[in-house]
Formats: C-alpha cells, sequence, structure tokens
C-alpha cells in the first residue's frame, strides 16, 4: 500500500534533506503535503519533478494524512503535535521536544525498534550527535556490556540549521576578500575556530546538547551506562566527528570488535591508518552510513576501547533515521 505524508518544515536544512531521502529510497507515497509557517504559505517547492505548493501547518491541514515528518523547532512541535495527533496523523518528530516524555519511544531503528510498539502517534527522533553514537555502541554493548562512554563531539554548522550554513559560508568569503568577518548564529567567529558551546549552558556547567546524549542514550541504550560529553562546534559545513571511549564490563579483543561493526547494520568500518584510511566528515557528507576508525585499545583502563565516529548529521543524524523510523512502522505493520 501507499501512504499520505505531510512534511512540516519542508523549507528547512532537515526538511529538505526528508523530501530528497523519500524520493531517493522510493517511499511508497499516495500524495504529498507540505507544511509551513503562514508567512512561507503558497511557496512553490520541486519534490519529484512536480511542484508542490506549501499550506499552512494548522487546524485541518493533518486531516487524511498518515505520516508527517515534523522537521520544526521543538516550540513549534509542541504546538503543532497534538492537533496532527488529534486528527489521526502518526507523527515522527525531529526536534528535543518529546524525547525524554517516558511513554514516547525514542527511536534508532538498529538499536531499539522493538520499543515502537504501543506508540502513540508521535515517535521521536533523537539528536543527531546520540544517533551515530548508538548506532556503532549498540552491538558492543550486547556483546561486552558498556560501563561508560566519555565522548567528545566535533559538530557540523549544518546541525544548527541554514542560517548557520550561510554564516560559514559569508565568513570564508570575507577572509577571502579581506573584509571584516561578522557573526550572528554564534556567539564567536566560526571560521578557524572551534566552540566548546552547543545549545545553551544549564546549571551543572554543562550544555544541553552535552545533556542530551546523556539522557538520549541512558533512555535508548541502557539507563545503567554512565555518560560523559563534551559537544564542540566546528567550522565543516556537514557531518559530525566524535571521539568515543568505552569501558566493558567483558574483555575484548580489537580484531574482534572490528568484526563486529563489520558484520552490523548501517555501520562501515574504515580504519587502516597506515594508508591514512580513517573516517573524515567531507567524505560522509551525503551519505547514509556510520563511519568507524581509529578503533584501537585504552591501555589506562582494564577492557577500554577508542573508536572515531563520523555521520552525515543531516542524514543519518536526522532525515534519514525519521524516514527509516516510517520503514520500520510500516514493516511492523504499526500505522
Ligand atoms: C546540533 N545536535 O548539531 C544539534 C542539532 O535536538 O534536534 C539538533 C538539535 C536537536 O546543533
Amino acid at each position: 500500500s501507499t501512504y499520505n505524508i505531510a512534511i512540516v518544515g519542508p523549507m528547512g536544512a532537515v526538511g529538505q534533506e526528508v523530501a530528497k531521502i523519500l524520493i531517493e529510497r522510493n517511499f511508497p507515497i499516495q500524495s504529498i503535503k507540505l507544511l509551513g509557517t503562514s508567512a512561507n504559505k503558497g511557496r512553490k517547492i520541486n519534490f519529484n519533478d512536480k511542484i508542490i505548493y506549501t499550506k499552512e501547518a494548522r487546524e485541518g491541514a493533518f486531516e487524511g494524512v498518515d505520516i508527517a515528518f515534523f522537521c520544526v523547532e521543538a516550540e513549534i512541535s509542541k504546538i503543532l503535535a497534538p492537533i496532527a495527533i488529534s486528527e489521526g496523523a502518526v507523527i515522527i518528530d525531529n526536534s528535543s521536544a518529546w524525547r525524554t516524555e517516558p511513554d514516547i519511544p525514542l527511536i534508532v531503528p538498529e538499536v531499539n525498534s522493538e520499543s515502537l510498539k504501543n506508540h502513540k502517534g508521535l515517535i521521536a527522533n533523537p539528536n543527531c550527535s546520540t544517533i551515530q553514537m548508538l548506532v556503532p555502541l549498540k552491538p558492543i554493548h550486547d556483546k561486552y556490556k558498556i560501563k561508560r562512554i566519555v565522548v567528545s563531539t566535533y559538530q557540523a554548522v549544518s546541525g544548527t540549521g541554514k542560517n548557520a550554513i550561510d554564516e560559514l559560508n559569508t565568513q570564508a568569503k570575507a577572509y577571502v576578500n579581506e573584509k571584516e568577518i561578522a557573526n550572528f548564529v554564534y556567539p564567536y567567529q566560526i571560521l578557524f575556530n572551534a566552540i566548546p558551546h552547543i545549545d545553551s549552558f544549564i546549571e551543572n556547567g554543562y550544555t544541553k546538547e552535552e545533556m542530551k546524549m546523556v539522557n538520549e542514550a541512558n533512555k535508548i541504550l541502557d539507563k545503567n551506562i554512565k555518560v560523559n560529553a563534551t559537544t564542540v562546534r566546528i567550522p565543516v559545513f556537514r557531518g559530525h566527528s566524535e571521539s568515543i571511549n568505552i569501558e566493558t564490563e567483558l574483555a575484548f579483543e580489537i580484531e574482534d570488535i572490528k568484526k563486529l561493526l563489520k558484520s552490523s547494520k548501517g555501520i562501515a568500518v574504515i580504519d587502516d591508518p597506515k594508508e591514512y584510511l580513517y573516517p573524515m566528515p567531507l567524505y560522509a557528507t551525503d551519505t547514509d552510513d556510520v563511519y568507524v576508525g581509529r578503533i584501537r585499545k585504552d591501555f589506562t583502563v582494564d577492557n577500554g576501547l577508542n573508536m572515531w565516529v563520523v555521520a552525515d548529521n543531516l542524514r543519518k543524524g536526522a532525515a534519514l533515521n525519521a524516514v527509516q523510523i516510517a520503514e520500520t512502522l510500516i514493516e511492523l505493520k504499526l500505522l
């Protein structure tokens, strides 16, 4: 069968990527609605070589919609989600609005698709940096039981959105043309810089982005794993990178970890440092896999492991994972 789809926020970085991925993967679409703000009503958007006019996301817009991909800010999701659910749509929400609600499933299909059962019309898509961390950690946790995770991220500006992509572009052009470099989106120039500040700071000294990695990993993978995160913005357009250090309960051999990762879904191991082979964001851009490399022992503790993990934050980190959730809902007959 085919489905009536809506994309809410079709002009944003994630919304556009959802549209692209639905077409690429030949998603069984009966009809498509593109829903935006009232200011963006009536805009022409090309979808699979057809012109679609955007409509306003408001009461009545979700009638007849089977699956709604929400690609909007958390505050907007809070307002629109109850409307869409009451009109019968199943929402896959990319924002942070609903992720920590206990009875809302937070899903990475390779990790916890069984939690989709008993959904109540809304499924939350995790934060990009959480998704790419958990895909390779899941098979390791199943076999060796992870006790603790220490992760540091190197995150692309597209995680912030279109305005930040524009800001890095503009700053690069200003530099080349020897003009003054202005910043609006980030508190400092991002070009040639690294800013250890993603989302806002909270009382405990961490940022919300860091706490998302902690809370979401505990909800999705295992509540008993201790997680410590530092998240940093770097001047890369697309592709988040992560240095991940873990300690496991059981002893492992590095070769077994590599074999395990190579045989797991959604992962590509690129790990031959002598040949200069390791994952990098420039080459992960526009691809689907989570890339893992620099796999090596941490000799400072028992059963310690280091890895370098890279993925396209707009694809596996957001739009692709959302579309895979929809595919899993169909496969498990949960619509
Ligand atoms: C970033 N991880 O890279 C953020 C973007 O909670 O969905 C995603 C924010 C979220 O800035």
